[in-house]
């Protein structure tokens, strides 16, 4: 097994790998900016190291600070979470190139999937469904950008090939405005990912953001973990999780979490993943996938009791996966509120000393989260806190205990979202289940 590791991240994602890690006997190296001194995994890691100033571009995105704590300390590896490095295929080629393992796919597999295009070329080619598109990168022949809008059927989207999570995209409803939208989005995607490529897909209007979790090792084995529902959004973060999907039936997860299994040996994928599909009418449509473990891996752990972050250490040790598919039953239900340092119906973000912390308990409840009384928040990061996942035998008792853990979860001194979780879990769509992308925004009237 890997004898020490730097954990690349901060915050509650960086406090769950410490976890795993002493669970293992894998000894822990936390790298942290000058304002993060007192995050708890620091406290607890057995060594740590202070990579830079407060501002992320400094210390937590600082490649070379990062590779020297792994050198100073002697570790073997660097887990990179999620956000900051975990998706940048050079860091991961540096990281293997300094003669440590990254903990995550190879970088040649991250390259791929951060070019939409390519990503989109290899899942097709793989069987894995995707949205009818261009199919490959636009061009400035605006009569076969036109014959690609007839051809799919308007509306259509234009995205950039690198750009993903929401950034660089622009809809249109009918021919007269596709060449000016083309040209438009291929200019600001070059300023933004310094990359103009863009790509056209059918624009699906109401769909549902269900994704598949999978995990394979270096030996060619892969499965899936089923999926959870992300349709709970606001700007394209996700406010609440679920797994299972409402409504997905046994047969449609076995063949859906099948196809991204079979992908993932056809691509040589390693370690853990996320197929992200928009899905609409029954029908399931590849979008993007994600290389690096997720926020809301904790209601896929729920329901499988397969612990996401050991798998991910186990694999990048080389040893072969822990479990067959056969052995990964779906028990019961789990759901994931974010909760974030902001005000509950502003959103306007809210830093600062936390005076009061009661973490919330009783059965099925689960609370990842790295703060405690008297720990303050600072502003540059990102606004997430923790979450707050409940269990339970049916959608139904997960929600029930979700209330009871949110009505006893009590952190003052700062704004938060928990009374916005408290009005949407007792919101009648989403009691029913199955609300599409756009059911949040609307609802908040944005
Ligand atoms: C789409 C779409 C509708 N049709 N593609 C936004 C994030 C990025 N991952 C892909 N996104 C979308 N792609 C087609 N062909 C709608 C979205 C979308 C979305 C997707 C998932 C979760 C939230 C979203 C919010 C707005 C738009």
């Amino acid at each position: 097994m890997l004898e020490k590791i730097v954990i690349a991240n901060r915050g509650e994602i960086a406090l769950r790998i410490l976890r795993a890690c002493h669970e293992m006997g894998i000894k822990t190296v936390a790298v942290h900016s000058t304002v993060d001194r007192d995050l708890k995994h620091v406290l607890l890691a057995d060594e740590s190291v202070c990579i830079g100033p407060a501002p992320s571009i400094d210390s937590y995105l600082n490649v070379p600070a990062l590779i020297s704590a792994a050198e100073v300390t002697d570790a073997v590896a660097i887990h990179p979470g999620y956000g900051f490095l975990s998706e940048n295929a050079d860091f991961a080629e540096r990281v293997e190139q300094s003669g440590f393992i990254f903990i995550g796919p190879k970088a040649e597999t991250i390259r791929i999937m951060g070019d939409k295009v390519e990503a989109i070329r290899a899942m097709k080619k793989t069987g894995v469904p995707c949205v009818p598109g261009s199919d490959g990168p636009l061009d400035d022949n605006s009569e076969r950008n036109l014959e690609f809008g007839k051809k799919i059927g308007y509306p259509v989207i234009i995205k950039a090939s690198g750009g993903g999570g929401g950034r660089g995209m622009r809809v249109v409803h009918n021919e007269a405005n596709l060449q000016n939208a083309i040209e438009l989005t291929q200019a600001e995607a070059g300023a933004a990912f310094g990359n103009s490529v863009v790509y056209m897909e059918k624009y699906l209007e109401t769909p549902r953001h269900v994704e598949f979790q999978v995990l394979a090792d270096s030996h060619g084995n892969a499965i899936h973990l089923g999926e959870r529902d992300c349709s709970m959004q606001r700007r394209n973060q996700k406010v609440i999780e679920e797994a299972p999907a409402p409504g997905i039936t046994p047969e449609q997860r076995a063949r859906m979490g099948e196809v991204c299994a079979q992908a993932c040996r056809d691509i040589g994928y390693r370690g853990a993943g996320t197929f992200e599909f928009l899905y609409q009418d029954g029908e399931f449509y590849f979008i993007e996938m994600n290389t690096r473990v997720q926020v809301e891996h904790p209601v896929t752990e729920m329901i499988t009791g397969i612990d996401i972050i050991k798998e991910q250490l186990r694999i990048a040790a080389g040893e072969t996966l822990s479990i067959k598919q056969e052995d990964i039953k779906i028990n019961g239900h789990a759901i994931e509120c974010r909760i974030n340092a902001e005000h509950a119906t502003t959103f306007i973000p809210s830093p600062g000393l936390i005076t009061q912390f009661h973490a919330p308990g009783g059965p099925g409840i689960r609370c990842d989260t790295h703060i405690y009384n008297e720990y303050r928040v600072p502003p540059n990061y990102d606004s997430m806190i923790g979450k707050l996942i409940a269990h339970g035998d049916t959608r139904d008792s997960a929600l029930a205990r979700m209330k009871l853990a949110l009505a006893e979860m009590v952190i003052e001194g700062i704004n938060t979202n928990i009374a916005l979780h408290q009005s949407l879990i007792e919101d009648s769509a989403f009691k029913a289940g199955g609300t599409n992308i756009h059911y949040l925004e609307k609802k908040l009237g944005l």
